[in-house]
């Protein structure tokens, strides 16, 4: 029995599914989970000593690359002084002041520990502020598992089927409404018809949670402009998005300014960390200032603020973006053209360092269309990939992403590897 089939079972005894997160489960694709051993750069090996080019990165966060020394050493150094404090620290102040520099919408920000965390309470803030309980979200989009979101969500309630979850009561998701993603008249008839209920709008900006969904043109100015009109709040999920697809996000790309962001991922690079910021007056409401509760023991955390602050300090060398988004667009059009090759119906999209592959002819700008394209097709390009040594996300639901360290040996490797899948799959 393979090491990683033998520590799956084990998992399997002491934790449901084995895993702590569901996507990671490989339910959707079937097979067994590569239990990691170690990681760095690109790369990761499992616990059988096998190495393969990780295109999850960690789901976003190893933007530059597995243990990066800088990053590690940052650890390591916050680390013997203490893990944890419970008190304010300087460092809180530094990384607060970086993220206000790069996010011109967020004026005031509170750390905490998850990005469910920061979108939970960003939506009690919405309603905290306006006074108002009903919140739009979209069908596909993920903003992590809080009760109100888990209504028609992505990534892993797409994944599996089950986009509404179980325990969640209908009187805790009846003020939700759920629209379908660039849909510029739906958002138009819901102001419509409920505007001065609506506390906000979340999104993600760009989506990641039904794979990479890009916003058509006027969705996002929609939403900002009916936000406006009707006095709601919009929010923006940047979890995935925020320093991921940009040196300031999708609002940095838009120049659509949200009234809140929520941030995670790339952030704490690779440690527990989330975010929630924005207009000053919004954020008075916050306590202990205001009215809206929200805490927590290991928010500020100095060891992730550590890695945070370093993070943040590496993104900002020259060319940096610039250079991610080339590599990643690199990789996308590599794979688009080894399709092509091979007469398989395939597109891909990229945009800064996250990528889509998609089993349809072109790039699919709604849910409808990425359930449309051959989800079959993705589960047998993801095993023969992983056989050859190429993690990408186990779900045709789920984005990918690239690190500065996917070098261009890396993604020619990658792109070699899925020519000769690619050619299996036309063998059918
Ligand atoms: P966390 O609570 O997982 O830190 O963040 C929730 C979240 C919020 N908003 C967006 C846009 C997100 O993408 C996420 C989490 N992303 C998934 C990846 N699809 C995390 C992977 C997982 O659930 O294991």
């Amino acid at each position: 029995m393979s090491r990683n089939v033998e520590l799956f079972a084990r998992a399997n005894r002491s934790i449901p599914g084995g895993v702590n997160s569901p996507v990671r489960a490989f339910r959707s694709v079937g097979g067994t989970p590569r239990f990691v051993a170690r990681a760095q750069g690109p790369y990761f090996w499992d616990a059988e000593d096998k190495r393969y080019i990780d295109y999850i990165g960690s789901w976003g966060p190893a933007i530059l690359g597995h243990a990066h020394p800088e990053v590690v050493r940052a650890v390591q150094d916050a680390a013997v002084h203490g893990l944890s404090y419970g008190a304010p620290t300087e460092a809180e102040i530094e990384i607060a002041e970086m993220l206000i520099e790069r996010m011109p919408s967020i004026e005031q920000i509170r750390l905490v520990s998850s990005g469910t965390e920061a979108t939970m309470t960003a939506i009690r803030l919405a309603r905290g502020a306006t006074g108002r309980n009903k919140i739009i979200k979209f069908e596909g989009c993920y903003h992590g598992h809080a009760d109100s979101l888990l209504v028609k969500a992505g990534s892993g309630l797409l994944t599996f089927g089950n986009p509404t979850s179980a325990g969640v009561p209908p009187e805790f998701v009846a003020h939700t409404i759920v629209l379908d993603y660039n849909d510029i008249e739906g958002v138009k008839a819901a102001f419509a018809t409920h505007g001065k209920e609506i506390a906000c709008v979340i999104v993600e900006p760009i989506a990641g949670n039904m794979n990479l969904i890009k916003p058509i043109t006027g969705f996002l100015e929609t939403l900002r402009s009916e936000c406006t009109a009707h006095g709601a709040l919009l929010i923006f999920d940047e979890v995935m998005t925020g320093f991921r697809v940009g040196p300031q996000g999708v609002q940095g790309l838009t120049g659509i300014t949200p009234d809140i962001t929520t941030l995670a991922k790339v952030i704490g690079g690779g440690m527990p960390i989330g975010a929630f910021g924005g207009r000053k007056d919004i954020m008075q409401n916050i306590a202990p200032l205001g009215g809206v509760y929200q805490a927590g023991t290991l928010s500020g955390n100095p060891v992730a603020v550590a890695a945070g602050i370093t993070t943040l300090r590496l993104l900002s060398q020259p060319g940096f973006y610039e250079d991610l988004a080339v590599r990643t667009r690199k990789l996308a059009d590599g794979l688009v053209a080894m399709a092509r090759a091979h007469n398989i119906p395939f597109s891909a999209d990229s945009v800064g360092g996250m990528f889509g592959v998609y089993f349809s002819n072109s790039v699919p700008t709604t849910l409808a269309e990425v359930s449309a394209s051959n989800i079959d097709m993705f589960k047998t390009f993801f095993h023969a990939m992983l056989d050859e040594g190429v993690y990408f996300a186990p779900s045709a639901y789920e984005a990918g992403f690239v690190s500065s360290t996917h070098d261009d040996n890396v993604i020619q490797a990658t792109v070699d590897a899925a020519d000769r899948v690619f050619a299996k799959l036309a063998k059918g």
